[in-house]
């Protein structure tokens, strides 16, 4: 028995401020009809896949800024991707700023089933950056400014015939994200992401620097939790400025399976078969069997790092 998701990681060339979102969701749609020639049934973007990475210019007025925001899914410059999707039975998740009735501002990522219906909702957790302009930084990432801090938790859905749940950008390195989702039996971790080539803080950091965090941080959450993750990029350079690439998909082993080699728009087919996954979660990753939750207490107790628990040992 097998359960195969044929899932394709639809990374994105950069998106510039002046492009319209019809022509971005026309680019998507041509990336969804490439992917279901190929055989995907699954078609995963990337994070705020509709506009630019718009946190890295600086607005006084927030407001703004809410200009990059949608306030209807599907509203009318996404209907046609939705529509598409419905008509090529490919199911669908993708990332997009989202600006509530209530006035609240969230960076969220949705699951979209194959009759175009959204089935789930993921707002970004782990925001990086600041809140105020930092004239010390080489670039802005102003996603503290813009976002507020998700409030929907980690959850895990049954999708497409397995447990899917997603993250997005910066959650993909916290081992939080995917213990929360493992606990809940994840098999499909998909998160999409704009990762800038250059550290603000530390100019010695080099590009292959990032590229080596991003892998070791996905591989890391699937091996761990024995999970497929499947990483999208928006990549290349946006408004001057440059996102890697590195668009992947990782085994429950933590071996990648294929990764994208170039920044342009472009697909990932990968057959995954979440049968896969079982060998680790009942073996070396059998939570219920090898966890000791009762050494864990800090990491609720603590959000930063406090005094050390350590005693000297009593002589004998
Ligand atoms: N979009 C996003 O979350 N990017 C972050 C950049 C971190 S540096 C402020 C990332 O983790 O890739």
């Amino acid at each position: 028995m097998s359960r195969i998701i044929t899932v394709a990681a639809a990374q994105l060339g950069p998106n510039q401020k002046a492009d319209s979102r019809a022509a971005i969701v026309g680019r998507m749609i041509a990336l969804m009809e490439e992917a279901h020639g190929k055989g995907a049934t699954f078609i995963v973007y990337p994070e705020l896949a509709l506009t630019t990475f718009f946190p890295r210019w600086y607005a006084e007025d927030r407001a703004e800024m809410d200009q990059w925001f949608e306030r209807a899914m599907p509203g009318p410059d996404t209907q046609p991707l939705f529509d598409r999707a419905r008509t090529l039975g490919m199911a669908m998740s993708f990332g997009y700023a989202e600006l509530t009735p209530e006035g609240r501002h969230f960076n969220t990522s949705i699951l979209v089933d194959r009759s175009g219906r959204i089935v789930a909702k993921y707002r970004k957790i782990h925001l990086p950056g600041h809140v105020d302009y930092d004239p010390e930084r080489s670039h802005q990432h102003l996603e503290k400014r813009y976002f507020e801090p998700g409030d929907l938790g980690f959850p895990v859905w049954e999708f497409e015939g397995g447990r899917v749940g997603m993250a997005i950008c910066n959650d993909r390195r916290w081992p939080e994200t995917y213990r929360v989702m493992g606990l809940q039996g994840v098999e499909m971790v998909v998160l999409g992401f704009n990762t800038p080539s250059a550290n603000s803080q530390r100019a010695s950091e080099s590009m292959a620097d990032r590229m080596f965090h991003h892998r070791l941080s996905c591989q890391a959450g699937a091996y761990q939790n024995a999970t497929f993750v499947v990483a999208v990029a928006k990549a290349g350079t946006e408004d001057g400025h440059h996102l890697t690439g590195g668009t992947l998909v990782v085994d429950p082993n933590g071996r990648l399976l294929g990764e994208l080699d170039h920044e342009a728009d472009g697909v990932l087919v990968v057959a995954c078969d979440l049968d896969e996954t079982r060998f680790g979660k009942e073996t070396i990753f059998d939570f219920a069997r090898h966890r000791r939750v009762e050494h864990y207490g800090l990491i609720l107790e603590r959000t930063g790092p406090g005094a050390p628990l350590g005693r000297p040992e009593q002589p004998a």
